[in-house]
């Protein structure tokens, strides 16, 4: 059973959060600058899949170890599953719930469902595969709460936003928490 992977991720709250989900579990995650790669490759796929694999790729021939990166985002019913892939990119650094809010503003309750979705994917010299998990809830009318990152002010699970909620409850209801869980179940079975 491997237990070390490297993440191929920008992305520091991405990292904390698969070594806290990870390491209870044996595995340990050294980032891609720890590994001795600076790769920030074109996520040019359609696809959540398409473009954790680009990136999982890109830090493996840099480093020759086990990598795994997440490729994830935010589909809101309302907005045809948008911003989806698009996620990083639909705002400007800062400004992705306000603008998320403010597009949302006259969306009724009913309509306002979202789920959170994570694609991890592996590689390992010729070996690659991809897991994935989602998390439902909808889109709150304000931003509320401090933990987490991104999109969780904004994300309503029950009555609490996703910042609302400590590390450990998020990661265990998380899109995040169930792709990397169904990557230690592939690991496992290897
Ligand atoms: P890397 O590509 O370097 O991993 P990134 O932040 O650019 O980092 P993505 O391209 O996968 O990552 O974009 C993910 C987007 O979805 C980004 O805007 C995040 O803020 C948001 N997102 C992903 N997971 C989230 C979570 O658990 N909570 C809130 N927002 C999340």
């Amino acid at each position: 059973m491997i237990t070390k992977l490297v993440m191929a991720t920008n992305n520091a709250n991405k990292l904390r959060e698969a070594r806290e989900i990870l390491a209870p579990l044996g595995i340990e995650v050294l980032s891609q600058r720890e590994a001795g790669a600076n790769c920030d490759p074109e996520e040019n796929g359609t696809t959540f899949a398409e473009n954790a694999l680009i990136k999982a790729r890109a830090v493996f021939e840099a480093t020759g170890l086990p990598t795994i990166a997440d490729d994830s985002g935010l589909c809101v019913e309302a907005m045809d599953g948008r911003p989806g892939v698009y996620s990083a990119r639909y705002a400007p650094e800062g400004q992705h719930c306000s603008k998320l809010l403010d597009e949302m503003k006259d969306v009724p309750e009913e309509k306002r469902g979202a789920a959170f979705m994570c694609t991890i994917a592996y590689v390992d010299g010729n070996e690659s595969s991809t897991m994935s998990g989602e998390c439902k809830g909808s889109i709150g009318h304000e931003m509320r709460g401090t933990n987490g990152f991104g999109y969780d002010p904004v994300f309503m699970v029950g009555d609490r936003s996703m910042a609302e909620l400590t590390p450990d409850e998020k990661n265990a209801i998380s899109h995040r928490g169930a792709a990397l869980k169904a990557l230690y179940e592939y690991l496992s079975k290897k």
